[in-house]
């Protein structure tokens, strides 16, 4: 935490020279690099508010994990040091419980269906909940669907995963929905996958095309077996330090502008699944999309009983399957 936090505010005070043009320059964080659909929306959604501001507000994204790993930043954002994160749902799982309803596996049945949930009335519940944990929920952005790749060998049933050893986000239900199919799950921060798989300490991770590609993990670990368990959905969040700062005005902008990103967001999301999609199969990797989801949704039963227990999270869970 201490050195995410100094490198935080070394950024910060290089930033109040660097953007002397702004009079409020917001620091948003990424873990993804440059040129990620993540990044790119947020981009756009600063261009959005210093038009809409006159220049009195700008958005600097600092991607590629340049103010930490997400654990780290979720916090800093929380304290203020951070202005805005976009960040999977997961890391917020043990922090704020609204969010593990839509991090379950199987919840939704397609990507449509996410939508259909998280642009109506219980997405907007789900947002209002962080406002208790010190952020502000702008906006949800698109994620895909996350299945499990490894270096060993095709996964061509829930079998073949016993025994084997996942990455997965840092969320408890992660945890038991890998050890309900059989296999071990470590818990560890996106950017220490990588070397983790090279040097045999895990045998694979889980995540969506863009991110499987992206992060260079499907060179590490060749064979990606299409189970597709979780849509989780992703979200842009300010820091409610941050956020109180602005004036009622701003921060209708502030709000208006990331809704108007998330189309933007959603067209190169599509996009780069596609281009992300034929750069792993062009590289050679064996992608297996014969599989029979009905096995690994039955093991999930579990996991619902042991997370979804309280009457709010069974409430959400009978919503979001009510959900055409
Ligand atoms: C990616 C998400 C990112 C997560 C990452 C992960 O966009 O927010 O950090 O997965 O697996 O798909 O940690």
């Amino acid at each position: 935490m201490k050195r995410h936090l100094m490198a935080a505010l070394l950024a910060t005070s290089a930033m109040a020279t660097a953007a002397s043009a702004c009079e409020v320059t917001l620091r948003s964080s990424d873990t993804h690099p440059e040129g990620y659909p993540t990044v790119v929306a947020v981009q756009e959604m600063g261009k959005m508010l210093e038009e809409r501001t006159n220049g009195r507000l700008c958005i600097e994204v600092f991607h590629s994990a340049q103010l930490g790993q997400e654990k780290d930043t979720i916090e800093q954002t929380q304290f203020g040091v951070i202005d805005m994160n976009r960040v999977s749902m997961g890391p917020f799982n043990n922090i704020i419980e609204e969010t593990q309803v839509v991090s379950l596996p199987y919840v939704f049945r397609s990507v449509e269906h996410m939508h259909n949930v998280m642009d109506g009335p219980i997405g907007d519940e789900i947002l209002a909940a962080f406002e208790q944990h010190d952020l502000v929920g702008l906006a949800y952005f698109d994620g895909g669907s996350r299945s499990f790749y490894n270096s060993q060998k095709p996964i061509t049933s829930m079998e073949d995963l016993a025994g084997m050893k996942f990455r997965v986000m840092q969320s408890d239900i992660f945890v038991d929905m890998v050890g309900a199919l059989g296999a071990n799950a470590t818990p560890m921060p996106y950017g220490e996958v990588y070397s983790s798989i090279q040097t045999g300490v895990i045998d694979g991770a889980e995540n969506n095309w863009p991110s499987y590609e992206s992060s260079g993990h499907f060179e590490v670990a060749g064979y990606y077996t299409l189970d597709q368990h979780l849509i989780v959905p992703e979200v842009l969040v300010m820091s409610k330090a941050s956020f109180d700062k602005l004036s009622a005005d701003d921060q209708a902008i502030v709000r208006q502008a990331a809704k108007d990103a998330v189309p933007v967001m959603r067209a190169l999301w599509a996009e780069r699944e596609k281009v992300s999609e034929q750069k792993v199969r062009d590289a050679g990797v064996e992608v297996i999309t014969d599989i029979d989801k009905t096995p690994f949704i039955e093991a999930m039963k579990p996991v619902y009983e042991k997370h979804v227990t309280s009457d709010k999270l069974k409430d959400l869970v009978t919503r979001i399957q009510a959900t055409e």
